[in-house]
């Protein structure tokens, strides 16, 4: 398997997020991508390559132009307000809710910051906008690949994507990479594109970005919302509207799940794919459904995941592979290439 590496990725590098009043050390790290590149060459798992650059048309079909044009200038907008900020990072303080206006852009920076963002745990730094534009390169060459014949193919990127949706940025997430990728997919002819979510957290941006559309189906497993980030979508009554009603549907499970229920929770999630007669899968693949993860609650082992891509190989359909969450560092390049590998090792 192919895999897109997005040598960009350390540029982004926040400092601190909020958690319960304060400010602490993100979780969301460098450290992460760099242990799964050195699984994949320890484990001489296949050709590691650098993206594709295309250009920014192909981020208009999932995001808006003032989001995308808001992102590109972030960092020098808050370095234009005080250079003391070339120090700090971004975090938005103030959001439109209900009965706010969100129609209107506001001049003032922080004000447009908190229209375009979900939360003040994903602080945009200096090297963001490059990180994110490349990984988005990655999802976009690895669905060109699966498109041209390729049984499979992954993007290890960083930032993640699947919280962002067509025009905010949160979950620490600012382009979402698997919707990307659905999007080229279907711009390359496949008429119907499957999404399966296995990140920990639901793919809320992922989710609504296609909520109306039957051409793209989404399903994801993922912490009960009632209780785990990001608490306000990822309820099993989401099921799509519009054309799109009956082309979404959502399997939260308890905090506390293991594998046993969450494995056979991935048969119900691949039979409903199946149904829906997928020609190409896009898989949001987070490892934060690991027993050790210290941002959530399930209790899978390294050894679950080569059963995991055992299973989703079963689906025989041509796989991109987006790199989501998964925060205990020295575990997630093990658990990460042990889907890729059981995935290939199903599939050969
Ligand atoms: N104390 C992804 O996995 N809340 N995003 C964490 C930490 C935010 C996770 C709370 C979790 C976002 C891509
Ligand atoms: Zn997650």
């Amino acid at each position: 398997m192919l895999t897109y590496y997005n040598h960009l990725h350390s540029q982004h590098h926040g400092k601190l997020e909020m958690y319960r009043g304060e400010l602490v050390p993100c979780f969301e790290v460098p450290a992460r991508v760099d242990h799964v590149l050195a699984e994949l060459k320890k484990r001489k798992f296949g050709a590691i390559v650098p993206p594709e650059s295309f250009d920014d048309s192909a981020l208009l079909g999932i995001h808006s132009q003032r989001y995308l044009d808001f992102l590109a200038g972030a960092w020098d907008e808050w370095v234009a307000l005080d250079a003391a900020n070339a120090w700090r990072d971004v975090l938005p303080s103030v959001w439109p809710v209900r009965t706010l206006r969100s129609d209107v852009l506001p001049t003032n920076f922080a004000a447009r910051l908190g229209l375009f963002s979900m939360d003040a745990g994903t602080p945009l730094t200096e090297g963001t906008w490059d990180a994110a534009r490349a990984g988005a390169d990655c999802a976009l060459s690895a669905a060109q690949a699966v498109g041209s014949g390729q049984r499979a193919a992954f993007a290890l990127t960083r930032p993640p994507g699947h919280h962002a949706g067509a025009d905010f940025f949160g979950g620490y997430c600012f382009l979402n990479n698997a919707a990307l990728a659905a999007q080229a997919l279907r711009d390359q002819g496949l008429e119907r594109v499957a999404i399966l979510d296995i990140d920990y957290h639901h793919g809320n941006g992922t989710q609504a970005i296609f909520y109306e559309r039957a051409d793209v189906y989404f399903t994801s497993l993922h912490g009960d919302p009632q209780t785990e980030y990001p608490f306000y979508l990822g309820y099993a009554d989401e099921l799509g509207a519009g054309a799109g009603l009956g082309f979404n549907r959502n399997w939260p499970l308890p905090r506390g799940t293991g594998f046993e229920l969450w494995r056979a929770t991935l048969q119900q999630a691949l039979q409903g794919i199946a149904a829906f007669g997928a020609q190409a899968l896009v898989v949001s693949l987070g490892l934060d459904t690991f027993d050790g993860d210290p941002v959530a609650g399930f209790h899978l082992q390294s050894d679950d995941y080569l059963s995991m891509g055992a299973d989703i190989a079963a689906a025989g359909l041509p796989t991109v592979f987006v790199f989501e969450g998964g925060y205990a560092v020295a575990e997630v390049g093990i658990n990460a290439v042990n889907v890729l590998q059981g995935f290939m090792a199903a599939a050969a």
